[in-house]
């Protein structure tokens, strides 16, 4: 839907012409310094540097070009020639730029130097490097420790991530919220109580080997473009691909690869999804319990016929507990009930199940559809049972497959960025440092947006991200963040989470990935740990955006000398020297994870960290795989009630996250304005609406809290009837903070309870 009244015409296939059209926009807007081929070239590759816009693997037999649309756009992004430099605030305050969207403020080019806020003037003004550690240091120290929170986005290398880690412990406290925390958290909780390993249990060669993929609520068209590749391998050699997601998202329909000029030039496509289920919002665990119906009926069909079993009984047996529950559980609920949650009929689901029944590898791939929900991780446990009936976990070409995020996500996790201590080698820490690690547990995001709310955080350092931005119930956000006594901020551009300063606030701006990052030593290689487990060296060799700017190793390392007690085992400053050494401490700190590390980390592919549910051995409570028997069929935080929708929350291909590339959702047809709610037209219609009109959006929680969103325009899509669509971060607003996953609290941006209203 354009600024005109026109119905949204979809685009045509992923890839294809399109994605360097879209990238070529890119280069002309942010008109990038002259060496971005160059830079480019070397995304992804060994010796080369680690792409920051996904954390899909890299593979160790790489194309010319190991990049996708998204990939290039971020990394042109970056190397924008706009600068934000300290003249800019001369004509802008604090105030003023509060009306600027995501995307103006992230078009004014990337930081260049260290800022102050002045609250008389209401501006950032500059301040020098020494000026500004020396402070925030001296203000943390008069801090109480546990009102401190130390946030990170999944950015940062491993090395920088792991002292981020380690200064909050030496600090005073675990406090150390991610950017996972409302994304993944779920897999990281929900994945290792099922199957005793946070991550994903698939290897690249499992791709190369699958006959059959099974995706719940993850993009790779839009979020892991790199991801279309293997799965066009995987349909051109006669793999099945079934989808279950409520919107008919592009990428999952058909793809024309833009690395194969043949493809490009004949426009020839390949089909993607055979089957594609457009579910309600928040009803997979009707959808999976239905799918193993007809695999245990199936199952019984054979027994009585004589035939071979459907089921994997030795499996079963062997690997997993509690299975015999959740079989009765199957058995005993309707089809009926089944069908009426989810909104597809019998016929389908099982349509669906004889796929998987006919397929001998498996992997099932999901993404935040599952995870960010009330009951996401009833859905991860759902899915992880579908896959164990045939035994198609841990052994080749099968797995379960979260696509992670941001590109280092996983890795600053594997580090020690935990709010949990049971999950950190606190023995280890204390051998190492000497100094006594903090006890008690940290907060998570969802406890630190809590006690922010309450008044109850003294300051919040970020490690990258726009966290103000990214949680849930915006407005209540924005009216506490900045009661606090310090805000610090190191990030590459101007985002929203900057105009809501603390009684001292700093901008301290850092060096991207990209950059060269000159030390003493020499130029240094950072690391980050991939989607599925893999550790790879990144070199940056491009100038940096400005001669002033740090990077974030330095930056971290410089804040912790002057925030923390004095100790001779951590030398914060001869780590900035050489990255090198900081490695050899993470090694020292796991072992296990990262043997050789500096000697192996540029391996072509990089190397595995190894995981145990991959070989069938299960590092949960019981010992086995844990089967989940769900006390519920939908994964929602709210009843439906008449006029209640459900609302998910979407991102387009042109975005990251809160930074807003462009207007143009082209794979949806939706261009020129994000400010839009999708709907089905028979919802628009039993509302007496049309196409077009302009709306209020209320939340619906019915906690007491007034949650409004308006200026948006009803847009007719091909949406399940009840669940309705936003965008990310738009609709934050409409978000409580209090609707999240039971076990992770991850929050429930997919299932969000909504009413319409016309303006
Ligand atoms: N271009 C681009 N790439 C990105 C990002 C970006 O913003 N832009 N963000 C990065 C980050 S941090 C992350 S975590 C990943 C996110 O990547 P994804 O996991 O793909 O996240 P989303 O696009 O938010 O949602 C995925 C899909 O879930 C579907 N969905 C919604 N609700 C449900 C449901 O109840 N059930 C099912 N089955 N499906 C549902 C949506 O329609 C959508 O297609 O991408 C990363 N890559
Ligand atoms: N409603 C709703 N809310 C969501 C989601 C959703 O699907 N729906 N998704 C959630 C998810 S999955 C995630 S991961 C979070 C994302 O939350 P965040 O990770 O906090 O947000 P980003 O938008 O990725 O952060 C963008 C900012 O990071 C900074 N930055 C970019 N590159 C670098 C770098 O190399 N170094 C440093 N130091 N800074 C850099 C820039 O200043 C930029 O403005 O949002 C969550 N919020
Ligand atoms: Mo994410």
């Amino acid at each position: 839907m354009s600024k005109t009244d026109d119905l949204p015409e979809t685009s045509g296939p992923s890839g294809g012409w399109g994605s360097l059209k879209g990238i070529t926009r890119i280069f002309g807007e942010t008109w990038p310094s002259a060496d971005a081929v160059r830079t480019l070239k070397r995304q992804n590759k060994p010796g080369g540097y680690m792409c920051a816009s996904c954390a899909f693997p890299k593979p160790a037999n790489y194309h010319p070009f190991e990049f996708c649309e998204n990939g290039a756009k971020s990394t042109l992004w970056d190397m924008t020639r706009a600068r934000c430099t300290p003249e800019f605030w001369e004509d802008h305050t604090v105030a003023g730029l509060r009306d600027w969207s995501d995307h103006e403020l992230e078009k004014t080019g990337r930081l260049t130097a260290p800022m102050r806020y002045d609250p008389a003037r209401d501006r950032y003004v500059e301040v020098s490097w020494d000026d500004a550690f020396a402070e925030i240091g001296a203000t943390l120290k008069d801090l109480p420790r546990e009102q401190v929170v130390f946030y990170s986005s999944g950015h940062a290398g491993l090395e920088a991530s792991y002292l981020w880690a380690l200064m909050a412990r030496a600090y005073g406290n675990n406090n150390l919220p991610q950017s996972s925390n409302m994304c993944h958290e779920t897999t990281s909780v929900g994945l290792k109580k099922v199957i005793g390993s946070s991550v994903g249990t698939v290897l690249w060669e499992d791709l190369e080997e699958t006959d059959c993929y099974f995706f719940f609520g993850q993009n790779p068209g839009t979020n892991a473009p790199r991801f279309l590749h293997p799965l066009k391998e995987a349909k051109d050699r006669g793999a099945k691909i079934v989808t279950f997601n409520p919107v008919r998202e592009q990428g999952l329909i058909s793809f024309v690869d833009p690395q194969n000029m043949h493809d490009m030039l004949t426009g020839s496509e390949t089909k993607i999804s055979d089957q594609y289920h457009q579910l309600k919002a928040g009803s997979d665990i009707a959808a999976l319990t239905g799918l193993c119906k007809a695999v245990i009926e199936a199952d019984e069909k054979a027994e009585a016929q004589g035939r071979a079993p459907i089921i994997d009984w030795a499996f079963l047996r062997e690997h997993c507990n509690d299975y015999e529950g959740f079989l009765r559980f199957c058995r005993s609920t309707e089809w009926q009930a089944l069908c009426d949650e989810c909104g597809l009929s019998e016929t389908e689901l099982r349509q669906a199940a004889e796929v998987y029944i006919k397929a001998e590898r498996v992997i099932g791939v999901y993404g935040m559809g599952l995870t960010q929900h009330a009951h996401g991780a009833t859905n991860i446990g759902m899915l992880v049972n579908f896959l164990a009936l045939r035994g198609n976990i841990g052994r080749k070409g099968a797995g379960c497959c979260p696509v992670r995020g941001h590109s280092n996500v996983q890795g600053q996790r594997t580090v020690g960025i935990a709010e949990k201590t049971a999950l950190i080698p606190m023995d280890r820490l204390r051998d190492l440092f000497g100094f006594e690690p903090p006890q008690k547990d940290g907060m998570h995001i969802v406890d630190a947006a809590q006690a922010m709310l309450e008044g109850k955080v003294s300051a919040t350092l970020s490690m990258g991200g726009n966290l103000l931005r990214a949680l849930p119930d915006t407005d209540r956000i924005e009216a506490a963040w900045p009661q606090q006594k310090l805000t610090v901020m190191v990030s590459t551009k101007l985002n929203r989470s900057h105009l809501y300063p603390g009684e001292v606030a700093y901008i301290l701006p850092c060096l991207s990935r990209s950059e060269v990052d000159e030390q003493e030593t020499g130029n240094q290689y950072v690391s980050v740990e991939d989607s599925f487990s893999m550790i790879h060296g990144s070199l940056g060799k491009h100038p940096p955006a400005a001669k002033t700017l740090k990077s974030e190793l330095e930056i971290t390392c410089r804040i912790a000398q002057a925030a923390c007690a004095p100790n001779d085992k951590l030398c914060w400053l001869d780590w900035i020297k050489d990255y090198s050494v900081v490695r050899d401490l993470i090694e020292a700190t796991y072992p296990d994870d990262f043997r050789d590390f500096n000697a192996r980390m540029n391996e072509p592919g990089g190397f595995w960290r190894g995981n145990a549910a991959h070989e069938r051995v299960w590092k949960t409570e019981s010992g086995k795989l844990e089967f989940t028997t769900p006390d519920r069929l939908n994964a929602l935080g709210f009843e439906d009630a008449p006029g209640r929708f459900r609302m998910i929350t979407m991102r387009s291909n042109d975005q990251f996250n809160t930074t807003i590339y462009g207007y143009s959702d082209r794979f949806r047809g939706i261009e020129g304005t994000r400010d839009v709610l999708l709907m089905n037209k028979i919802d628009i219609a039993d509302l007496g609406l049309k196409h077009g009109d302009e709306i209020t959006v209320r939340g619906d929680m019915g906690d007491g809290v007034d949650r409004i969103k308006t200026g948006l325009s009803l847009c007719q899509f091909d949406m399940p009837r009840g669940t309705v669509g936003g965008y990310y971060p738009e609709c934050n607003v409409l978000i409580p903070v209090g609707l999240h996953d039971q076990l992770s609290k991850t929050p429930g941006s997919k299932g969000v309870p909504v009413r319409i209203e016309k303006a």
